[in-house]
């Protein structure tokens, strides 16, 4: 069975470890958000790629949630000692990533080939591709400080300041990585992971065409409510529901995926929301969706590639 699915990073990349878990090969096609990249001290960060890679190989710093394990912060204090600027962290060993990615981008290779050639180094199974292999920031327009871009809004100001909406700069002239209408295409089924809807899987469907190819496809698609018991497990989703005027539920997830997803996997603890989302016309299935352990991850993915879709 060959799989896509679409993530943002902590959320997204845990099922992501599921599904490589339990598939193993290369019929898993992950596609990462890059709405958060961006340069700092002239490095590439590509964030979401970054967790999913690290994430699949067993390397990811578990509970920060992004990085790597056993990180150490040398390069960060001589910065701050220098008077430079220390609001983003880059750990000593995350550094390698980035200067190996930045070089190789300044050579004129592309990220895709690039994410290809580092899943290859770290004995990752799946393919993980870029949305695009063009700059797409995600820029935040906040109530006090007007439109800022992604990092700027989500670690500097730590997501505090009031959303209004999103914007994805240069989304028009940005085109799918190579390969991911394909991996779309040729998709058994296609699962959007349990990740910001806003800021994390909306850049990769704003890519031109992905969307339509989505809404297209033979394939069911299978969405994972990021909300659970009108939450979410980490980051500012909830908090951006409300800013954006809707009350953070798994019906307001199923409403903005209405018209691309077959079928919702919400938590039980949201079982009685079932209905609503079933009279938007999508199948609903139960499951345990918050992810602690390796067991959990690998049973939501069973869940996710398993479960009957109803015809659509
Ligand atoms: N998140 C933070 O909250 N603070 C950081 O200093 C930080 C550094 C960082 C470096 C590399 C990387 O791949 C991710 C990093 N993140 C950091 C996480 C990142 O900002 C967000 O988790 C994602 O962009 C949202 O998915």
């Amino acid at each position: 069975m060959k799989v896509a699915a679409l993530s943002g990073g902590v959320g997204g990349a845990k099922l992501a470890l599921g599904l490589n878990t339990v598939m193993g090969s290369d019929d898993l096609t992950l596609i990462a958000n890059t709405g958060d990249d961006f340069e700092f001290h002239g490095l590439h960060v590509s964030p979401d790629i970054d967790t999913l890679v690290y994430t699949l190989s067993g390397k990811s710093d578990e509970v920060r949630g992004w990085g790597l394990a056993g990180e150490t912060w040398g390069f960060m204090e001589a910065l701050g000692e220098l008077g430079g600027e220390d609001w983003f962290n880059l750990g000593d060993h995350d550094l390698a990533m980035h200067i190996l990615r930045t070089e190789k981008l300044r050579q004129g290779i592309s990220l895709s080939a690039i994410t290809a050639d580092v899943r290859q180094a770290l004995g990752i199974a799946a393919h993980i591709l870029p949305m695009s292999d063009q700059a797409v920031p995600t820029i935040v327009h906040t109530v006090e400080h007007g439109p800022i871009s992604f990092q700027r809004y989500f670690v500097e100001r730590r997501a505090e300041p009031a959303v209004t909406g999103f914007t994805f700069k240069g989304i028009d002239a940005a085109r799918p990585a190579p390969g991911l209408l394909d991996a779309l295409a040729a998709a058994d089924r296609i699962i959007i992971c349990p990740s910001n809807p806003f800021i994390s899987i909306d850049p990769v469907l704003a890519v031109p065409g992905v969307r339509d190819a989505l809404a297209k496809a033979s394939a069911p698609v299978i969405a994972v409510s990021p909300i659970v018991a009108g939450d979410a497990i980490k980051g500012p989703t909830a908090k951006m529901f409300r800013e954006m005027g809707t009350e953070p539920s798994v019906q307001a997830v199923a409403a903005r995926y209405q018209d691309i997803v077959d079928l919702m996997i919400i938590d039980e603890q949201d079982a009685a929301a079932a209905k609503d989302v079933q009279a938007l016309g999508l199948g609903v299935v139960t499951a345990q969706t918050v992810m602690r352990t390796l067991e959990d991850k690998i049973a939501l993915a069973e869940t996710a590639l398993r479960s009957p879709v109803p015809p659509s």
